[in-house]
């Protein structure tokens, strides 16, 4: 199969799916063509059977704004005719989706669209309502509308009431790269490399840093475990909530003890050294930090949000508390940093569910048949 993918290129959780699925079809020996503002970030080197084209926008005087999407649909109908693609998956509805399904009218060849919903354009439209028909748009004219949660479909059902199914497919984590292999070593020399005592447990949360992700709510859940576990919270990423999140930390007197470490490419060895993650986030659609942390062996704490729920399974794989409930966070992380019988058993039915509904063979299967699907329609 030729599968065209558009995604946003730049770090996060939709980029790295888009990218680790193309990885996973170029290996099954299927022609991926990204089309896209550029690399994305987790494709490095240069790997046989995937391409990248990228957009370029110039600027005219004679247009007030630049015309990015237009243009990304005229790259994708060129890419379309030139490789002869059967598929384009876009991520995305606004803009991915309606460039694509412009883009198939465009060109000689047609194709199958897939659209992704990653969760993102539905939240805009809980405050901003300017874009409800193109995203339903989107939706409908897709072949496929897949969701990364039951609770994003849910939600764009409820917001959107689209006039077509949409399937559900989590994401899926890589087992290759992230995984408990070594872990005990890994953790050891990265504790030496931030001067963390071997002792003391290590908390830890990734994201870009944006409001949503609550992470004032992490620094108050850390500052009660801290006062009863010797503990550390380590906070891998940046963004907007950067210099909140360090006052914060200094007002609560506990600045020595938050680690904002920015972005890291390897953040692989970070889960390996951590002993919970959290995420305590008032809007999620899936959190594929969670699950990549997870399989590195990290028990999660998660909010009530989304499709945290769907990931973690309430006292079994991990926790659960409602969005902003530091003291109920603590408390559980208290509980699972002093009881070891009960963190392993956490540990490994979290490695074992995973296995079972996240690993990468059986999502990139679930794309394939959609994929397969379209081409017997066309
Ligand atoms: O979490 C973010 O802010 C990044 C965002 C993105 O657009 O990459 O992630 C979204 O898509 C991921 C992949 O499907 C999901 O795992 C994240 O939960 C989702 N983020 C939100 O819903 C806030």
């Amino acid at each position: 199969m030729k599968i065209g993918v558009t995604c946003y290129p730049s770090v996060g959780g939709s980029g790295i799916i888009a990218t680790e699925l193309a990885l996973q079809m170029a290996e099954l020996g299927h022609e991926i063509h990204f089309i896209s503002s550029s690399v994305p970030f987790r494709l490095n080197g240069n790997v046989p059977n995937i391409y990248v084209h990228t957009v370029e926008i110039n600027d005219y005087n004679v247009f007030k704004y630049r015309p990015y999407d237009i243009t990304l649909a005229s790259k994708i109908s060129e890419v379309i005719d030139i490789h002869q693609l059967d598929v384009i998956h876009m991520h995305y509805a606004i803009p991915h989706a309606v460039a694509g399904i412009l883009a198939n009218h465009m060109s000689q060849r047609k194709v199958g669209i897939v659209t992704t919903l990653h969760g993102t354009d539905i939240t805009v439209l809980g405050h901003d309502r300017s874009l409800e028909r193109a995203i339903r748009f989107g939706i409908e004219e897709s072949d496929i509308t897949t969701a990364v949660s039951e609770s994003l479909k849910q939600e764009t059902i409820d917001i959107v009431h689209p006039d077509k199914d949409i399937v559900t497919i989590y994401n899926f984590v890589d087992e290759d790269k992230f995984n408990m292999d070594i872990r005990e070593q890994i953790k050891k020399e990265m504790k030496l490399r931030y001067g963390i005592k071997e002792n003391t447990k290590v908390i830890m949360h990734s994201s870009n840093f944006r409001k949503i992700k609550r992470i004032d709510t992490i620094v108050r859940a850390f500052n009660e475990v801290q006062k009863e576990v010797d503990s550390v919270l380590v906070l891998v990423g940046d963004g907007p909530e950067a210099m909140t999140v360090k006052s914060l930390s200094q007002s609560l007197g506990i600045e020595d003890k938050v680690l904002l470490v920015g972005q890291q490419s390897d953040v692989v060895s970070l889960y390996k050294m951590s002993d919970l993650f959290m995420l305590l986030s008032e809007k999620e659609s899936f959190g594929l930090a969670l699950l990549e942390a997870m399989n590195c062996g990290s028990v999660p704490i998660g909010s009530s949000a989304g499709g945290i729920k769907e990931v973690i399974q309430h006292g079994k794989t991990g926790q659960i508390v409602d969005v902003g409930d530091y003291n109920a966070a603590a408390k559980y992380a208290i509980e699972l940093l002093t009881n070891e019988d009960k963190y392993n058993t956490f540990q490994q039915n979290m490695i074992k569910d995973i296995k079972t509904r996240f690993s990468e063979e059986k999502i990139v299967n679930e794309y394939l048949e959609l994929y397969q699907s379209l081409i017997k329609v066309n």
